[in-house]
């Protein structure tokens, strides 16, 4: 996959693209990240990305112009296409589980436009965006942190980013759910003891444990998760018999 990303603050990615996992899927060529300066697309002295509102009102708006003639720029692949152009903003579509994957199997170049300010002129998003995406409803000061949240949560789609091939199996298996308590050493702290099944070496009686925790950890934090038919459908024999309990004791 590889991501193209447009913002006045390049630097802020710096660190990001060489720590862990991503770094890790950078170095080994299975994610490709380029980070443009938008300033290199302006034309006038002052090298300006931002204006005052027609209309009046506080705040800059950023020009439609640098915008467009940075985003065509940016063609993909050879011969070259054009990449699928996302817009980080409030008013875009939720990010999940779901709006990931699908980013991720239907499109391999991406360009990831980072707004500032009060936001951008329409006619960008009218000539030169696909689709807008939202990490939550809060307001940021920009699109580049909503762009590294989408950039790290599209990596682990890439296949070969994610090392352990055990944890993604089981994962998928409790797929949709929270996921199970976990524990290390040591095996008791302030009286808090590590469940006695996990010491028990039964491997069996453990992915049964587990499998039962991650539908009571749904049920007790997000339990809107469990209406979802796609989710109820997914549950193992072990999750559906431990929901019976939970709606009925
Ligand atoms: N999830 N922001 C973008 C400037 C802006 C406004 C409108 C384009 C259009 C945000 C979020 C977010 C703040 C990033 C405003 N750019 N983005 N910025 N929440 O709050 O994605």
């Amino acid at each position: 996959m590889r991501i193209q990303v447009l913002t006045i603050f390049p630097e802020l990615f710096e660190p990001f693209l060489r720590t862990s996992l991503v770094g890790r899927a950078v170095e080994q060529g299975l994610l490709a990240v380029e980070v443009h300066d938008l300033r290199e697309y302006t034309e006038d002295r002052h090298r300006s990305v931002d204006d005052e509102p027609y209309g009046g009102g506080g705040g800059m708006v950023m020009n439609a112009p640098v915008w467009i003639r940075a985003v065509r720029s940016l063609a993909a692949g050879e011969p070259p296409a054009r990449p699928w152009r996302i817009l980080l903003s409030p008013q875009g579509r939720r990010l999940d589980d779901a709006a990931v994957r699908q980013i991720a199997t239907e499109h391999d170049e991406l360009v990831l436009l980072c707004g500032r300010y009060e936001g951008i002129d329409e006619r960008v998003r009218e000539l030169v965006v696909d689709e807008e995406v939202s990490i939550g409803d809060y307001v940021l000061s920009g699109g580049e942190l909503p762009a590294m949240v989408l950039i790290e949560a599209l990596s682990r789609q890439v296949p070969g980013v994610v090392g352990l091939p055990k944890s993604v199996r089981e994962d998928s298996f409790r797929s949709g759910l929270l996921d199970h308590p976990h524990y290390t050493r040591p095996a008791e702290i302030e009286g808090h003891a590590v469940p006695d099944v996990l010491l028990s070496g039964d491997h069996a009686a453990i992915e049964r444990w587990r499998e039962r925790q991650a539908v009571r950890a749904t049920w007790e934090k997000r339990p809107d998760l469990l209406d979802d038919p796609e989710r109820l459908a997914a549950l193992t024999e072990e999750q559906r018999r431990e929901l019976e309990r939970l709606r009925r004791p």
